[in-house]
């Protein structure tokens, strides 16, 4: 099989389980802003299903109708900002760990000559905070595109940010392999066309995977093997360059 040209990464839940970071981070911004709020775990995994940060809070108003609801939809960009300053603030101080097997992969991939993307739905501060708190100065050498958070106007599940990955590095999206951690990653850069390896996330372990091209616990290292949930084979234990030769890529029927 042709090997990938390019590695797209998304960022929450993939290389990070951030979620616990967010959701911390909003409900520290609802109390400063004087909104009795609090979002629990088992609320947040719900709220999940709306992407985006600005969409999850509107999300909450209008359908939760909670006090304050007239408020907080005044002022959703506000808070929103206010809620990525503290969570960037967590990520600057080294609090969020990346998942097993990201950082070597990265670096890996890199060395090999593949092109790095990024495709999230995150603002675009939070994603350049945490590739520095993972590669240092050398995030900006590593990742020719990080398509992030408005870029688009449609979020995943919508195939866009991926196609504008694909359109920013100049490669057609099969010759791309994305990391997701979710279903609605995973409907993203499935409907765009890219080959997935699904690492679902905490917040993500419900969710339906079945458009992954393979699931795995995580990216795996070479002393803590992967557990193979569902897919293809790939790799024994851990993903590496060599292992991706082998992932099955989508078909693309070309128009005559
Ligand atoms: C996950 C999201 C994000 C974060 C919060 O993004 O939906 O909205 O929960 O980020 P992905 P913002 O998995 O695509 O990286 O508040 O900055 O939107
Ligand atoms: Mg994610």
């Amino acid at each position: 099989m042709t090997p990938p040209e390019a590695l797209i990464f998304d960022v929450d839940g993939t290389l990070a389980e951030t979620e616990e970071w967010h959701r911390r981070a909003f409900n520290e911004t609802f109390q400063s802003f004087g909104l009795d709020w609090a979002w629990d775990a088992d609320l947040y995994r719900q709220l999940l299903k709306v992407s985006g940060g600005k969409e999850r809070i509107r999300h909450y108003a209008e359908v939760y109708a909670p006090p304050g609801s007239a408020t907080a939809l005044a002022k959703i960009s506000a808070l929103h900002a206010d809620k990525t300053e503290r969570y960037a603030k967590s990520v600057v101080k080294g609090e969020v760990s990346a998942r097993p097997g990201i950082k070597r992969l990265v670096r890996q991939a890199h060395n090999n000559g593949l092109r790095l993307g990024v495709a999230t739905t995150t603002t675009l501060c939070n994603v350049e905070a945490l590739l520095k708190a993972f590669f240092g100065s050398d995030a900006r050498h590593l990742f020719s595109v990080i398509a992030a958070g408005d870029i688009v106007p449609r979020k995943k599940p919508a195939p866009d940010i991926y196609l504008y990955a694909c359109e920013r590095l100049g490669l057609s999206p099969s010759a791309c392999v994305a990391v997701e951690d979710s279903e609605n990653g995973v409907l993203s850069a499935r409907g765009a066309g890219l080959a997935v390896i699904a690492t679902p996330s905490f917040y993500a372990s419900e969710d339906d995977f079945s458009g992954a091209t393979v699931v795995l616990s995580d990216l795996g290292e070479p002393d803590a093997p992967y557990r193979f949930k569902s897919g293809a084979r790939i790799g024994q234990g851990y993903v590496d360059v060599a292992s991706l030769h082998d992932l099955p890529r989508p078909v693309v029927i070309s128009e005559e």
